[in-house]
């Protein structure tokens, strides 16, 4: 394939910082290397020594001195090498790439760790999309992506989706106001990408049949566009999981985008494609400076322009990546795939929880589908026109959150009759009692129905760990979300 038509002009107009690529070349070589190019500090300064991380499991994870010293030291943009290595295993054994045996050069696969499935969409996005492009995405969809897309000013498409996830006739009826010859002509504003969420979706809980994926792949084909495959909710599948985007991906067409965020801790996550895309976000990571090309509406910065920011991104997450890669080496393939046993026996518990309570309070005045993977119940709301009203006003007087399902639509001024519920951080009893106060506050909403109803359900419960805005601005808050990392910070504060 060739991928010049999805770069965007911004990063055809990166070049490789000469600086990152000595430090690659540092990177491999040997120890007798003498070097004083790096701008790396020393870490004999740094004041953290050693690290003992109790594990669940009563094991313990141990970062001496050598590896808490790569754990607070610049790193390789691409990530750790020990857990970029391990992660390409892991992408091998799930997915079998068609590609996964060819060598960069030549088409094959590459993988960086990024400080999220939101910084990994948003990096991407930033590469390829142009203001005024065309970009297709299922509705409903994940509210972070949306809010990425939207500042770059791009025309959002929506896919209809079902309980089988997206659409493909729907997908081919937006395509086919376009020509699949329209995609060779740079000025057509042809969409270049579908973005999709395959299991699990966020937030209906749908994940996409195999037969859909296939007829999805090809319409892919026909119109050239790249497939965005958001996965974070690959390990939380409630059956047996289906051939991803990937493993389907004989043309290179695919980014998949994974997250350890609901398994291991929030904050680590991965993306893998093509070498010729991923080179992208490399200088991405690392804000090179721009250059002017042939065609360019680029502005290159003047020279008392304040310099753009250090890359902090890439270095933030370093000391969760020493953690994890240190933690995935020393469980071993078959001790991580035990651990996301347990994970899909809870969230599927949870899910089961929270349908039953759909059952008892909201028969016949909601509708859904019961979620086939991730953490969220889709509920439409029968006979309410808009729940924004109804979250913003009746059920935050009564401390319960959910998210209005405008947050999921494309079009956001759209009315919209459905909540998002998330089961994962609910008790039993809060999620039943969830369930009840929606009934009464959908009795409240309904034409000629008192006030007085609502008063006489007196509890007060708090619910739901999701903020409205529902994404914070700046995903790298994440990091100090992580219970990993909390059990680190307060072990090295001791
Ligand atoms: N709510 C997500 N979704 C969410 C959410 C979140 C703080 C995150 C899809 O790897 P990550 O952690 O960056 O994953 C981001 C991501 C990407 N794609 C489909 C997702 O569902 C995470 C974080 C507060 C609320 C949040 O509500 O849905």
């Amino acid at each position: 394939m060739n991928y010049s038509r999805f770069i965007n002009a911004v990063s055809a107009a990166r070049k490789p910082s000469p600086i990152r690529v000595l430090t690659a070349i540092l990177a491999k070589s040997p120890p007798s290397m003498i070097s004083l190019a790096s701008g790396a500090p020393n870490p004999k300064l740094f004041p953290f020594a050693e690290a003992t991380i109790k594990l669940r499991d009563g094991s313990k994870l141990i970062l001496d001195e050598e590896r808490m010293n790569v754990a607070l030291q610049y790193g390789a943009t691409q990530g750790q090498a020990d857990l970029v290595n391990w992660l390409k295993d892991l992408q091998n054994i799930l997915h079998k790439p068609p590609s996964a045996g060819m060598k960069p050069e030549a088409g094959g696969l590459d993988l960086i760790v990024t400080t999220g499935s939101q910084d990994g969409l948003s990096k991407s996005f930033e590469s390829l999309i142009h203001a005024g492009d065309n970009v297709v995405v299922e509705c409903p969809t994940y509210a972070g992506t949306l809010s990425a897309l939207r500042p770059i000013g791009c025309n959002l498409l929506a896919v209809a989706t079902d309980h089988n996830g997206m659409i493909p006739d729907s997908l081919e009826e937006i395509m086919s106001r376009w020509k699949p010859e329209d995609a060779k002509h740079s000025e057509c504003r042809i969409p270049k990408l579908v973005y999709t969420i395959p299991n699990g979706v966020n937030p209906t809980g749908a994940s996409l049949t195999l037969d859909r994926k296939q007829a999805i792949y090809k319409i892919a084909q026909k119109y050239d566009l790249l497939i965005m495959e958001d996965d974070p909710y690959y390990f939380l599948q409630f059956n047996k999981p289906v051939p991803s985007f990937l493993s389907l991906d004989t043309d290179g067409r695919v980014l998949r985008f994974d997250s350890f965020s609901k398994v291991l801790s929030s904050g680590g996550r991965s993306i893998q494609g093509r070498e010729e895309l991923l080179q992208w976000h490399y200088a991405d990571d690392e804000y090179l400076t721009y250059e002017h090309s042939s065609d360019d509406e680029i502005v290159e910065p003047k020279e008392d322009e304040e310099e753009p920011p250090p890359p902090e991104v890439s270095e933030a997450i370093e000391r969760l990546e020493v953690m994890v890669g240190d933690l995935l080496h020393q469980w071993g393939m078959d001790g991580f795939k035990e651990h996301i046993k347990q994970v899909v026996h809870f969230y599927q518990s949870r899910k089961d929880i929270m349908v039953n309570a759909a059952k008892k309070w909201l028969s016949g005045l909601a509708e859904w589908d019961e979620p086939v993977a991730g953490m969220f119940l889709w509920l439409k709301l029968k006979g309410i026109n808009d729940t924004k009203k109804l979250i913003e006003e009746k059920a935050l007087a009564k401390e319960v959150l959910l998210v209005p399902g405008c947050a999921f639509m494309p079009d956001p001024d759209a009315p919209c009759s459905y909540v998002r519920a998330s089961y994962s951080l609910a008790s039993d009893e809060q999620i039943d009692q969830l369930q009840s106060t929606v009934l009464h506050i959908h009795h409240q909403l309904r034409p000629g129905f008192g006030d007085s109803f609502a008063r006489s359900s007196s509890r007060m419960i708090k619910i739901i760990s999701v903020k409205v805005p529902l994404m914070p601005v700046n995903t790298l808050v994440i990091l100090a979300t992580g219970d990993l990392r909390v059990a680190i910070d307060e072990r090295i504060q001791r």
